[in-house]
């Protein structure tokens, strides 16, 4: 697999089979020798700290074993590197493949898909296959829906457990999405709910959403969802003064419910980037802005931002609308893709939907996990 090891100043070169270069720097291979993980933790115990910043190799050679073995100028110690770890965690090749997205922006042409997205509720539970299918769904176009689910109250549960535990809100677990007299949240009502994420008022708001459908039989209640991260594209591409305010500019969001004996705020940007500039965020909830307190000189064009962004994400060119049936259970990343529904009759038959979330960091670490990933 290696060509050629070559020492310089302060890394070693190595030169593989298909020509392709790496560079470790010492200070990098000494602070990650295998011996520096605990066996059963996984976890490091040594400080960098406890070699000096001129460590060198004094001796380097592929061993028998075929390790890259390096004797350093401190303490006596030996390295013993796999070559296809070395390859694997090359931070050379790494940095040299440009940035791909994991996702898949979509509009409402979306609509003739969604069977496409659909995954059957036993498949899940029975084979890890279906599962990986739903959590790539996810990470890709933000959205799967499960089929024949059961219609016991709270049976969602052994679907997510097939991921992971929950995240647990002061709303409790599952929420119950009904129309409840004195409701202390906008989609406790039979009114509409406009286009939005869930909880923008939290530190971070949970990263997916789980809404099983155990009856939708009154008038109205029909579903949408839209792709916040298109139209933040859609703007990104036409309207960047539009764009560069709304991940620029801090707005509040607010939850005050009477039930509760918190007041919680959060000022976030509407649109939020990753360390590519790509979009990592949406946080989008008419019913949970508060009163903004933005300069003076900003609050007018803001105003016009804002308004932008709300009309597109209730534009028909992006929004995908559908009738989630009882036994579905809609799925998605509630920090990309917005949710809403029509007004509905509570007369005219039962609606009733029950909610679950999960923190965005157990459907990666699920799918890496079936991808067996190498670290
Ligand atoms: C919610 C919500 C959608 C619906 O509970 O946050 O958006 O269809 N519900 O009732
Ligand atoms: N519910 C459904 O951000 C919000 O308040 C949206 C949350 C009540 C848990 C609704
Ligand atoms: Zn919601």
């Amino acid at each position: 697999m290696i060509k050629k090891i070559i020492k310089q100043k302060d890394l070693i070169k190595i030169i593989w089979n298909d020509d392709q270069v790496s560079k470790f720097h010492f200070l990098w291979l000494r602070d990650n020798c295998p011996s520096n993980e605990h066996p059963d933790a996984r976890q490091k115990n040594f400080n960098i700290i406890s070699v000096s910043e001129k460590i060198y190799p004094i001796k380097f050679f592929i061993n028998k074993n075929n390790n890259l073995e390096i004797h350093w100028s401190e303490n006596k110690h030996i390295s013993y590197f796999k070559t296809s770890w070395l390859k694997n965690n090359c931070y050379t090749l790494k940095n040299k493949k440009s940035y791909k997205k994991t996702y898949q922006i979509w509009n409402s042409n979306f609509t003739k898909n969604l069977s496409k997205i659909k995954i059957d509720h036993d498949d899940i539970i029975n084979n890890d296959v279906a599962l990986k299918k739903w959590l790539k769904l996810l990470i890709r176009y933000g959205v799967s829906i499960i089929k024949n689910a059961p219609l016991k109250k709270q049976s969602a549960f052994k679907i997510l457990h097939r991921i992971s535990h929950i995240r647990e809100t002061f709303f409790k677990t599952p929420f119950e999405v009904i129309n409840i007299p004195k409701p202390n949240n906008a989609a406790y009502t039979a009114e509409a709910l406009f286009n939005h994420t869930d909880l923008p008022y939290f530190e971070y708001a949970p990263g997916y959403q789980f809404l099983h459908c155990l009856s939708n039989d009154a008038k109205g209640g029909d579903s949408s969802i839209v792709d916040g991260f298109a139209v933040a594209n859609f703007l990104k591409k036409h309207d960047p003064v539009t764009f560069n305010l709304l991940v620029n500019t801090p707005i509040k969001f607010k939850d005050n419910d009477y039930t509760q004996d918190k007041i919680r705020v959060m000022h976030s940007p509407i649109i939020i980037l990753d360390k590519h500039r790509d979009f990592r965020d949406i946080r989008f909830n008419i019913s949970t802005i508060g009163a903004f307190d933005i300069k003076p000189n900003k609050m007018k064009k803001f105003y016009l931002a804002y308004r932008k962004f709300s009309s597109l994400v209730h534009n028909d060119k992006f929004s995908v609308k559908f009738r989630l049936k009882k036994g579905e259970i809609l799925s998605f990343n509630n920090r990309r893709v917005l949710h809403g529904r029509t007004s509905f009759d509570p007369n005219s038959g039962h609606r009733h939907l029950q909610g679950y979330y999960m923190d965005q960091d157990e459907i990666l670490g699920k799918l890496n996990s079936l991808n067996k990933i190498k670290i």
